[in-house]
C-alpha cells in the first residue's frame, strides 16, 4: 500500500531519471523524465547547472541533528543500545542494518559521523540482508568494527553466514535486537488491526548457545548495566561476535504513516492505538 500520492512533494518540480522508460511518471506525475544510467544523466546535469550557495539551508538542518538521548536510564531501549554502540566504538565504525523496526531506529538514532557508515538496504526491504552485507563491509573496509544488526527475524534468515565468517576469519560483529515478534509487522497489527498479533510471534533459538557452536563469543544482555561490558568485550575479540539484546516486546517506531496517509500525518505516539 503507497501512501497518499496526491500530497508527496507539494510544489516541488520532479525530476525523474529512470532506465526503464516505461516508469517515468508511472507513480509521480513529474515535471521532467530523463531516461538513462544515473550516473551519466548525473555527471551531465553537475556540469549544466552553475553551483548554488545553501548556506542557509545547510544552517536549517544543522539544527536537525539529533541532541544525544537522554532516554536511557537503566532500562534496554533501542536508544540506549545505540548510544553505546556509538560510545564503545568512539563513533568510528559502520553500522549494517537488517530490515524492520530496529532498521528505522539505526537509521533514526545512530548519529553518523561520516559518510557511508549506514549500510542498508533501505526501501527495498531485504531480510536476512546485514549479516552477509556486513562481511562484504568487512572486507572493503577493514581495521574498523563493522556491526550487523539485525530483529530475531531478519537474523534467522541468513545465521548460517556465521560459518563462512568463521572460516573466512571475517570479524563481523552481530546484534540481534530480540523482541520475540516479526516487529514491525507486529507493531502495523497493533495500530491498524486491534492488535491481532497473527503470524508475528516468532521463536530463537538460544543465541548464545549457538555462538558457541560456531566457536564465537556470544552475550545475551537483558539489562541496561549489561550492554557496555558485551559491547566491550565483542570490540575486544579479534573475530566475529555475537551480542543479543532482550528488548521491550512491544516497544515501537513513531513516527509512522499510516495507510494511504501523507508524510503530514504521522502518528506520533501510542496514544492512538486501536
Ligand atoms: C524476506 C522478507 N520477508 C518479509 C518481509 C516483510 N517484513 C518487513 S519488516 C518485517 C519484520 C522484521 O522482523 P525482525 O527481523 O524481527 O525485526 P524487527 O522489526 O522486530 O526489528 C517483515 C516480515 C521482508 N521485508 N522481507
Amino acid at each position: 500500500m503507497t501512501g497518499n500520492l496526491a500530497a508527496f512533494a507539494r510544489g516541488a518540480k520532479v525530476i525523474h531519471i529512470e532506465l526503464d522508460a516505461s516508469e517515468v511518471g508511472k507513480n509521480v506525475p513529474v515535471a521532467v523524465g530523463l531516461v538513462g544510467d544515473a550516473r551519466g544523466i548525473l555527471r551531465e546535469l553537475l556540469e549544466a547547472l552553475e553551483a548554488r550557495h545553501c548556506d542557509a539551508w545547510r544552517a536549517e538542518i544543522a539544527t536537525f541533528v539529533r541532541p544525544r538521548f537522554e532516554s536511557f536510564k537503566g532500562e534496554l531501549s533501542a536508544e540506549g543500545i545505540l548510544g553505546a554502540v556509538e560510545d564503545a566504538s568512539h563513533g568510528r565504525c559502520t553500522v549494517v542494518s537488517d530490515v524492520g523496526q530496529h532498521q528505522m531506529w539505526v537509521a533514526k538514532l545512530f548519529r553518523y559521523q561520516r559518510p557511508n557508515t549506514h549500510i542498508t538496504s533501505g526501501g527495498l526491504g531485504t531480510m536476512g540482508f546485514a549479516v552477509p552485507a556486513a562481511m562484504g563491509v568487512v572486507m572493503a573496509r577493514p581495521g574498523e568494527p563493522v556491526w550487523a544488526i539485525s530483529g530475531d527475524g531478519g537474523f534467522q534468515m541468513n545465521m548460517q553466514e556465521i560459518a563462512t565468517m568463521v572460516q573466512e576469519r571475517i570479524p563481523v560483529k552481530m546484534a540481534i535486537f530480540n523482541n520475540g515478534y516479526l516487529g514491525m509487522v507486529r507493531q502495523w497489527q497493533q495500530f491498524f488491526h486491534g492488535r491481532r498479533y497473527s503470524s508475528t510471534p516468532i521463536w530463537s533459538p538460544d543465541y548464545v548457545r549457538l555462538a558457541e557452536a560456531y566457536g564465537i563469543p556470544g552475550w545475551r544482555v537483558e539489562r541496561g548495566d549489561q550492554v557496555e561490558a558485551a559491547l566491550r568485550g565483542a570490540l575486544d575479540h579479534d573475530g566475529p561476535a555475537l551480542i543479543e539484546f532482550l528488548i521491550e516486546q512491544e516497544a515501537n517506531v513513531f513516527p509512522m504513516i499510516p495507510p494511504g496517509a501523507s508524510l503530514s500525518e504521522p502518528i506520533e505516539s501510542e496514544a492512538v492505538t486501536a
